[in-house]
């Protein structure tokens, strides 16, 4: 697959052949070159998209550029032991694609700018990127050592004062050598999200020695996926009746879920096709036929891979008709969820009595009373329509809607997304 950070193993011809075909976006500078990819693989428009950037520096330079010194971009030529080809294709970025970096070097490669996107709880960012190095290490004749090394930093735009901040250094610092292609990958870019950024291999060289240097390719950020989405229940090839309600695991890095439901064990002739679910469950009505369905998680980077298919045959319920008394009350998920502008909400009296329902938002505060007075035993539903008890549309977000009738008392949670 494609999808995952493993990016680099698969061959590089098969993956340009994969680049060209992902359109570019505005995730990083228009005026990037084609060496700085942006790749989006968006399926529809209502998933998260796989994001990242990638620089292999096969197209020269792009908007890369050095503040103070001698790294370069191309084809290595050094002699051995300084010898190594590039990571991939013929090009990389080196202090000095040909020997030694000179004494005195304080040198900074710096990227161009990238505006990482906002991430939520439980996704990550990473800055990955492969090197090799050598650099010197030295004890004068008065026993002192003078070590160089190389450094990854990042620095902040500030948008008030128009000023990039200052650097600071992320990851590890690099000393000595390391003579074999390597791959690094920095967590701390997660602190980053939502940040216009740029980074910077950044080489300290002292007067005393030197050597091969530092070699950087294939730098990329990217987004973890959600892990593969298990399903719980109904159980594989389950027939109801029962309710239609879906249950599964909880994947992790995963903020939301897309649910599929299709009447072909190929998902080519779609029943339901829901993203944004906040909850590991979904409730649907009336399939009165055989099923597959299928969960992933996501987030704003990416998705993660689809759950196992699960079959499960509805039959028509006897309940499903109005007059037909309930065993038990009951309070079902709203429908649709996410919703815009109106949704249905179904719940079950086994006996009559005082109902009240009434909608809340996330500091508690009640929106609107949907239901309060007397009602019969039966399976009810009532529409919503987004408005407050005055009559005005509510912001998008999260609200709760939460039934008391008789002792029983329950909560659930639905989202309006406009
Ligand atoms: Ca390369």
């Amino acid at each position: 697959m494609f999808k995952r950070f493993n990016v680099f193993f698969i061959p590089m011809a098969l993956m340009f052949l994969a680049l060209s075909t992902f359109a570019q976006d505005s995730w990083i500078e228009q005026s990037s070159p084609s060496s700085s990819q942006v790749l989006k693989l968006q399926e529809t428009s209502q998933t998260p998209a796989e994001t990242l950037s990638y620089w292999d520096f096969e197209s020269g330079w792009g908007n890369w550029w050095v503040d103070n010194g001698v790294w370069e971009v191309g084809h290595p030529t050094s002699s051995s032991p300084c010898s190594l080809s590039a990571h991939s294709g013929d090009s990389c970025a080196g202090t000095n694609l040909a020997g030694l970096y000179p004494n005195y070097s304080d040198t900074r490669l710096i990227s161009p700018a990238v505006n990482l996107p906002s991430i939520g709880v439980g996704e990550e960012l990473r800055l990955s990127f492969w090197h090799w190095f050598s650099f010197n290490r030295f004890q004068d004749l008065w026993g002192t050592w003078h070590v160089d090394s190389g450094q990854v930093e990042m620095q902040v735009y500030n948008y008030d004062s128009l000023f990039w901040g200052s650097w600071k250094k992320i990851g590890n610092t690099y000393k000595d050598y390391s003579v074999i292609w390597s791959k690094i990958e920095i967590e701390e870019v997660s602190s980053y999200a939502g940040k216009r950024v740029r980074f910077g291999f950044h080489l300290f060289g002292d007067s005393q020695g030197n050597s091969c240097g530092w070699y950087a390719d294939d730098v990329t950020f990217h987004c973890l996926a959600p892990e593969i989405t298990m399903l719980l229940s109904p159980p594989n090839h389950t027939t109801g009746p029962a309710n239609d309600t879906f249950y599964w695991h909880s994947s992790f890095r995963a903020t939301s879920y897309r649910i599929q439901i299709a009447y072909d064990s190929l998902f080519a002739s779609l029943s339901y096709d829901l993203s944004n679910i906040l909850d590991t469950t979904y409730y649907i009505t009336e399939l009165d036929t055989t099923i597959w369905w299928r969960v992933r998680g996501e987030n704003v980077c990416d998705y993660g891979p689809w759950s196992n298919k699960w079959a499960y045959t509805d039959v028509e319920e006897p309940n499903d008709l109005q007059n037909n008394v309930p065993g038990d009350f009951a309070l079902q998920q709203n429908y649709p969820n996410p919703f815009n502008p109106q949704t249905r909400i179904e719940y079950s009296l086994p006996k009559e009595g005082e109902v009240k329902i009434i909608i809340y938002n996330l500091l508690g505060q009640r929106v609107k009373t949907l239901i309060d007075e007397q009602q019969t035993a039966g399976h009810k539903e009532i529409l919503w329509d987004g408005k407050g008890d005055n009559g005005t549309e509510v912001a998008s977000g999260i609200y709760f809607y939460r039934i008391k009738a008789g002792d029983f008392i329950q909560s659930r949670k639905m989202v309006l997304m406009k």
